[in-house]
């Protein structure tokens, strides 16, 4: 598929969707909300994908609002509800309910929605030199694309709120060491780290992936005894799949297992 903002690809069952607009640190624009909608919803069926790499592309991952779609002088009334029902509300959903484990490689600053965004994503690596700003309250906003929701859960409301509150930026190595994404990486060494795990999540057993973001998904709102119903009625689900079968028999047999996503 060919698009104006955004690369993107679907090769040995690994799509990749890159930001592309560098000259703005891959800011969201209307244009660019369509074509990542498109993107997405691309992998909802009827292709191969089993994993979803997320990144952008030169020195940022994503600056959130492209705020030069922003006049705050104009007469019309700035209705930013709107924008956010119309766009991130729905770039969340899709995100957080695509049928395959998505990772997000934040290869630069992310800012505001940008790295809501990231953290809407199953796992996050970054580099090293990445900074993660909620900038939101720099301009008079609150975070939105989830991060109240989200951030408080990762870290804790005190670093949460605080961070958000600030507007400081925190660094990669920070944020591992919080637990608000999985792995910092060296800038030397990002490119192939996330190469390895990306392939490595491609032959996975993909129902298993999901059924697993589901399930801690909804774990943050649900009761211990409908979490439990739900681990059964989940595992139910997974004894009956191929990747099963062949995961024990790899097992008894002493060699690696072959899965092939269902
Ligand atoms: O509006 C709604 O619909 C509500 C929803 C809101 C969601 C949001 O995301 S609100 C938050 C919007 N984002 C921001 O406020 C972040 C703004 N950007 C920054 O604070 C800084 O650019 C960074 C901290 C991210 C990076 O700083 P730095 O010094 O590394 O780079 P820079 O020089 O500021 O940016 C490089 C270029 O990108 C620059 O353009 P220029 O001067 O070279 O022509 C800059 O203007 C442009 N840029 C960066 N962020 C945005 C942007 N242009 C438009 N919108 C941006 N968000």
């Amino acid at each position: 598929m060919q698009f104006e903002t955004i690369l993107f690809s679907l090769e040995a069952s690994v799509a990749r969707l890159v930001l592309n607009r560098p000259q703005r640190l891959n800011a969201f624009t209307v244009t660019m909300h369509h074509e990542v909608a498109v993107a997405l919803d691309s992998l909802l069926d009827g292709h191969d994908a089993r994993v979803l790499l997320l990144t952008g592309s030169g020195r940022g991952f994503c600056a959130g609002q492209d705020l030069s779609e922003r006049n705050p002088e104009s007469a019309e009334a700035l209705d930013l509800g709107a924008n956010i029902d119309a766009f991130y509300n729905p770039l969340i959903k899709r995100l957080t309910e695509l049928p395959l484990p998505v990772v997000c490689a934040v290869n630069g600053v992310a800012a505001g929605a940008g790295v809501n965004i990231a953290l809407a994503c199953d796992i996050v690596v970054a580099r090293k030199s990445a900074q993660f700003i909620q900038s939101f309250a720099n301009i008079g906003l609150l975070p939105d694309s989830a991060g109240t929701w989200i951030l408080p859960r990762l870290i804790g409301p005190a670093r949460a709120t605080a961070l958000m509150m600030t507007g400081d930026p925190l660094n990669a190595a920070q944020a591992a060491d919080w637990g608000m994404i999985w792995q910092a990486i060296d800038d030397e060494a990002f490119e192939e780290h996330v190469e390895s795990l990306v392939r490595r999540l491609a032959v996975a057993p993909t129902r298993a992936m999901v059924a697993i973001k589901n399930a801690i998904k909804a774990s943050s709102t649900a009761s211990l005894a409908d979490q439990l119903d739900r681990e059964r009625d989940l595992q139910r689900m997974l004894g009956r799949t191929e990747d099963y079968r062949e995961g024990v028999s790899a097992f008894k047999e002493k060699r690696k297992p072959n899965f092939v996503g269902r």
